[in-house]
């Protein structure tokens, strides 16, 4: 029976979860990134070789990259990218060389994933990440005082995000500000508003066309050698999927990958589809997704968000909320069947529960919550192979 390879982020040595851990909770690889180099450093055959040698020890599989991160530089292509194309490239060879398939990235100007709440409590005491539209009016607006910022907003959002301001005392006002921008786990960038405020003017010319120029001639500079090498990058849609702060987001629907394989056609041109990111959006087609994008498809993240009222989002325990997981689940099996492939798969996020509520825990990455997750998955996934053999 063909079923998706099951995985579970790590983030290496420094890493509260350990690889003990992520064996026990029943993933058979793990997914992680030299976190130690600094964005645009080459990942050096050594390197990669310590890594897998320690993560091998430990009994477990890596074969999935998350993430090769791609530089500022070439996202704005800015003077002197070249060099960071080389060092991507020479990177790409020495992942290949070491054993790795499949290399995740981002396109996302400076912000990875965005949350402003990073302890929302559910009903059962569990708690969950959230994503507030008013409160990232509220720390737009007030605490970054982004200039041309109140275009952006409609009238009623501004008002909401002025009484939120008001409401909020100065401790507030500065988690809120560091869940904002500080970086979510696995991000590159981590700012102060005021270098926020620079870094944001930096991208002043450079648009949504323009961003997905720069994201094709990315992709033009390094296929070649990842089609060469047998290495799949996979783009991880953007999260939230619509633009922040004024910040082109091209990664944010299945038309726009669509567009980007059309425009970039080489074999090594991928999808990582996570269905909490391209599910924040209602008009994003989960199942349709991979039933016609599934050839690109090269890693998943399966996690769901529940909407709210005001366009908030919580993320939801993995089989509830709006990604429709068996759907989603089935349409992935019939592609693995079809294609006579294992899907790397991985629970992406989970929320903070038991034990996990008083450790020291990477937002999202708590170990109890992503193992409830892994394990419902699993089961999600047998019992449709089952029925469908
Ligand atoms: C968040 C992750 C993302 C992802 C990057 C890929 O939990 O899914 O940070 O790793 O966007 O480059
Ligand atoms: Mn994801």
């Amino acid at each position: 029976m063909m079923l998706m390879t099951q995985t579970m982020r790590w983030f290496g040595p420094r890493d509260p979860v350990s690889l003990r851990d992520i064996r026990q909770a029943g993933a058979t690889e793990v997914v992680t990134a030299l976190h130690e180099l600094p964005n645009g450093a080459v990942w050096t055959a050594a390197a990669i070789a310590a890594r897998r040698a320690e993560i091998e020890r430990a009994g477990l599989g890596w074969t999935v990259v998350e993430s090769l991160p791609v530089h500022e530089e070439i996202k704005l292509r800015a003077p002197g990218h070249e060099r960071h194309l080389d060092a991507y490239r020479e990177s790409l060879r020495n992942l290949a060389a070491g054993g790795v398939g499949v290399v995740t990235y981002n396109f996302m100007p400076l912000l990875d994933w965005t949350r402003t709440d990073l302890a929302f409590a559910m009903p059962d005491g569990a708690l969950a990440l959230r994503f507030e539209p008013v409160a990232l009016a509220a720390y737009d607006l007030f605490i970054l005082r982004r200039p041309g910022a109140a275009d952006d907003y409609d009238e009623a959002l501004c008002s909401a995000a002025e009484r939120r301001f008001a409401a909020m005392d100065e401790d507030a006002r500065h988690r809120l500000e560091r869940t904002i921008i500080a970086g979510l786990p696995g991000s590159e960038e981590s700012f102060t508003s005021a270098e926020f405020l620079r870094a944001i003017h930096g991208y002043a010319d450079t648009g949504a066309d323009r961003l997905r120029e720069n994201h094709a001639a990315f992709l033009d500079a390094v296929c070649p050698v990842a089609d060469e090498v047998g290495v799949r990058l996979v783009v991880h849609p953007d999260d939230p999927p619509f633009p922040i702060f004024g910040l082109p987001r091209v990664v944010s629907t299945e038309a726009d990958v669509a567009a980007l394989f059309a425009r970039v056609p080489n074999p090594s041109n991928g999808l990582c589809f996570c269905t909490g990111s391209f599910g924040a959006r209602r008009d994003n087609d989960l199942p349709g997704i991979v039933e016609r994008l599934g050839p690109r498809i090269g890693f998943v993240h399966l996690r769901s968000v529940a909407h709210e009222a005001d366009g908030s989002f919580h993320e939801a325990p993995h089989l509830e909320g709006h990604a429709g997981m068996a759907d989603v689940v089935t349409a992935l099996h019939r592609l693995q069947r079809a294609e006579g492939r294992s899907i790397p798969m991985r629970p992406d996020h989970g929320h903070q529960m038991m034990d996990d509520l008083t450790k020291r825990t990477n937002p999202g990455y708590s170990l109890l919550g992503r193992m409830r997750g892994l394990a419902e998955l699993r089961g999600l996934e047998r019992g449709i192979a089952h029925a469908l053999a």
